[in-house]
């Protein structure tokens, strides 16, 4: 039995993973302090192989408290404020929990010894450069505050192995999208906010002209990719891995896909690209691919018809 940390359980993936984990047998210590996570979702969670603290990762006591509380095996960071935009709008809030909140929870990792520290990057550290698909060895470079946390975060990871022999692994999630992800904020993912719209009868906004691409990777894959992470022999080759599915899909043809779910014969309404935005990603998924012994992902259109 393990004892795995899922910092922002409350969340679209952290739920998911810590979901998981659970029905594996194993314990979940899961922290969140609702900033967009929900309640609902801790309450679901609710096994004895659960605990729950209400938190921030930016507190020091608190994760210290955590961290003294249990035995902690594996450290599941997915806590974010992970938005692109809300980045732009308010750089040192996103700084604060996307950087310092990482430093935390790495700092009380290598103190207490846990076994490996499992990290929620994303393929925004890759910014404009037009080589693509992206891997693991492309040049990266950031074009917005969040895209720099994370790969800044990265970069402390490295350093947390180096100094204090902590084994880590950083996954860049590409598009992540499934059933639960939170639709309430402007920056919600594109998928979620498509959705959300839909269901209501409202037309959804395309900002740019639509032709921007990206590779859409299922919640559950994620899930999986994490879990192998924490048990795969640890060495050099896997302590970076690109988590997409190496295909690519427009925001246009979302919106086609949508329609042809809400049998709807609508128009988009467009407007002006947002900050930040880059137009094409997708990644190359073979090291990914390798390890969850070649496994397909699940296929992006079955999954939005059963949304
Ligand atoms: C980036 C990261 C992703 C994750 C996410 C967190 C990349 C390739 N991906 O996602 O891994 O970290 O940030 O926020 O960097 N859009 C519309 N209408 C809407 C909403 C979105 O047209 O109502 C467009 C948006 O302008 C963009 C695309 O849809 O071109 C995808 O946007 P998104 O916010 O879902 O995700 P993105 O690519 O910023």
């Amino acid at each position: 039995m393990t004892v795995n940390l899922v910092t922002g359980v409350a969340g679209f993936i952290g739920y998911e993973l810590a979901k998981k984990i659970i029905s594996s047998n194993n314990i979940v210590i899961g922290i969140d302090n609702f900033y967009s996570g929900s309640r609902k979702k801790v309450k679901d969670l609710e096994s004895v192989n659960f605990y729950f603290y209400e938190g921030s990762i930016t507190d020091y006591s608190f994760i210290e408290k955590v961290f003294n509380s249990h035995k902690i095996d594996y450290v599941f960071h997915q806590a974010a404020i992970s938005s692109v935009g809300s980045s732009i709008e308010d750089p040192i809030q996103s700084n604060h929990v996307n950087l310092l909140g990482t430093l935390n929870l790495l700092n009380f990792s290598s103190k207490y010894n846990i076994s490996r520290f499992i990290f929620a990057s994303s393929a925004a550290v890759y910014g404009v450069l037009p080589e693509l698909p992206k891997n693991e060895l492309s040049a990266t470079s950031p074009i917005s505050p969040y895209a720099l946390e994370k790969l800044t975060s990265e970069y402390y990871l490295d350093l947390f192995s180096k100094l204090y022999d902590l084994q880590t692994i950083k996954l860049r999630y590409f598009n992540v999208y499934g059933k639960g992800q939170n639709p309430n904020n402007e920056y919600s993912g594109v998928i979620s906010i498509f959705h959300k719209l839909f269901t209501s009868d409202q037309i959804p906004t395309i900002f740019g002209n639509g032709n921007q691409y990206r590779d859409f990777i299922h919640v559950s894959d994620i899930v999986e990719i994490n879990i192998a992470a924490s048990k795969i022999e640890y060495s050099n080759k896997i302590r970076l891995i690109c988590c997409g599915t190496g295909t690519k899909t427009s925001v246009n043809e979302i919106f086609a896909l949508f329609c042809e779910k809400f049998n709807k014969n609508w128009k988009p309404i467009y407007k002006k690209e947002r900050k930040g935005d880059i137009f094409g990603s997708y990644s190359d998924n073979n090291l990914m691919s390798k390890i969850l012994k070649n496994k397909n992902t699940k296929e992006f259109k079955t999954e939005i018809m059963k949304l």
